[in-house]
């Protein structure tokens, strides 16, 4: 059957031809068509959008993608890619009617070299960010991008979203690491863009187009991305502290005494760290008496014979003189290493445990992050008596999620019912602060239409172009970014 359109009068017709053309394209292994098979790739790993796959394509190399993107052009369905599926603002979920095809990059995950000269991976989209550590590891070299469901979410998916994580303090965002792509465009062509020079100014830089355009331009197949040398020292604390300026306060003294060293600098608020202590099997908190802030450090270094040890110790030592930190903790054990990283990596699960959730992944300039807390703290309390309020994240580069929980007794529908209100009263704060309203998880499907108003003018003119001369027929995950 040709990749021509179809009659539109019938879309019913239409859906069951592409399907059919798209079963002949990939065979029974790369599509999935039974409600129970597509059903898990509708749903958000928060729960607030329920999509319904007209198919559920996993491609097996990058022509299967290409082909199916162009079977979806040719049929006028929108496409959505998918990785792990771990977006926190619905970025991967099709629409609710049926007629979008889920493209999922899950079966690309071989890694195609690690060169430990030139320091690259080539890595395709469905390796998860875990292994691609894990192959950078075994060449002796460092993926220096971690974020809390590195195990679930897939190369494809991190760069679409410019993901962030804990070691942008040091290593900068997702498309800092990015030296070349593969990208699969709207029209079905492929662009080879697998380059490994660290110098090469030839126009446009078409990588970073896609990197962040989470999947509305085009599908990631394929990246090289930069290493660094692996640490061969760490060292890791957690420090209770008395307020939030305070962890401001240790976070430059850290940077004075070392910048090259300070690998993550992290926030949690003591309420968010007790609903980790309640809802976490196995966590507990590693200091005497618990604290209203908490700060985990942690410093890292290639160099041989560096001693961080003593660096941190003393760091930490004038901070509990001056009263900026009040109890502390340096890991002794690759087991409480793991075990302090759980207490701040387990608050987005904690939370969703704990009862409704309405996320604001906020950023301002670091100088501000006190005041943001403060500032939009008391905002939301007055806004909603009773409401839980559990700030965290990552304090070294600006960027907290200043998560609420609902109020124990209320019925959760009623609190998302408030979510927008939430939203719009720390927004105002953010705004005042000179901050932006999608620091790492991107605008999915939540955001669009806090665009204009955030994004107006020329600079939403100029992403519609891009848009329009990239896919005029707005086919490329559709609803997502863009009002
Ligand atoms: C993290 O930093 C993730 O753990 C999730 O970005 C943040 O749950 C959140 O809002
Ligand atoms: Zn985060």
């Amino acid at each position: 059957m040709p990749d021509s359109p179809s009659p539109r009068s019938d879309p019913a017709a239409d859906r069951a031809r592409l399907v059919a053309r798209l079963g002949e394209l990939l065979g029974p292994r790369g599509l999935l068509t039974e409600p129970a098979d597509t059903a898990p790739y509708g749903e958000d790993w928060r729960r607030l959008y329920c999509g319904r796959p007209l198919a559920v394509a996993r491609p097996a190399d990058t022509a299967q993608v290409a082909a199916v993107v162009r079977a979806c052009m040719a049929a006028g369905a929108g496409v959505v890619p998918q990785g792990g599926n771990t977006s926190m603002v619905g970025g991967a979920v099709p629409a609710a009617d049926g007629s979008e095809v889920v493209l999922s990059l899950a079966r690309l995950n071989r890694v195609r070299a690690v060169d430990a000269i030139d320091m690259t991976l080539t890595v395709e989209a469905g390796v998860t960010l875990k292994a691609a550590q894990q192959a950078a590891a075994e060449a002796d070299c460092l993926l220096p991008l971690s974020v809390a469901s590195e195990g679930t979410a897939q190369i494809g998916g991190i760069l679409a979203t410019n993901a962030g994580g804990n070691n942008t303090v040091r290593y900068g965002n997702a498309r800092d690491l990015v030296l070349g792509l593969e990208v699969v465009l709207p029209d079905g062509a492929v662009w080879n863009g697998l380059r490994r020079l660290h110098k090469d100014n030839t126009g446009y830089c078409l990588r970073q187009l896609f990197v962040g355009a989470e999947g509305t331009l085009g599908v990631i197949t394929a990246a090289v991305l930069k290493l660094a040398p692996r640490p061969r020292a760490v060292e890791l604390a957690f420090c209770a502290l008395p307020s939030c300026a305070a962890a401001l306060a240790l976070f430059r003294r850290l940077q004075a005494r070392d910048p090259a060293a300070l690998q993550a600098f992290e926030y949690m608020s003591g309420a968010g760290v007790e609903l980790v202590l309640r809802h976490i099997p196995g966590a507990a908190l590693p200091l005497a008496v618990p604290s209203g802030h908490y700060a985990l450090v942690e410093l890292a270094t290639p160099r041989p014979g560096a001693a961080l040890r003593a660096a941190l110790e003393n760091v930490l030592e004038g901070a509990l003189a001056d009263g900026l930190v009040t109890d502390a903790v340096i890991a002794g054990s690759v087991a409480q290493h793991a075990a302090l990283w759980r207490l701040r990596e387990a608050q987005a699960e904690a939370q969703k445990r704990a009862g409704a959730n309405v996320k604001n992944d906020v950023s301002v300039p670091v100088s501000k992050v006190p005041e943001l807390i403060a500032r939009a703290s008391a905002a939301c309390a007055a806004l909603l008596p009773g409401i839980r309020i559990v700030p965290f994240g990552h304090l070294g580069d600006g960027n907290i999620h200043f998560n609420l929980v609902q109020p124990e007794a209320m019925d959760p529908a009623d609190f998302l019912a408030r979510g927008d209100a939430i939203m719009d009263t720390v927004g105002a704060v953010v705004r005042a602060l000179d901050g932006s309203f999608s620091a790492e998880h991107g605008v999915g499907r939540l955001k669009p239409h806090l665009m204009p108003a955030w994004r107006g003018g020329a600079e939403l003119a100029t992403m519609r172009r891009i848009k329009a001369a990239l896919d005029p027929l707005g086919l490329m995950n559709p609803g997502k970014v863009l009002p």
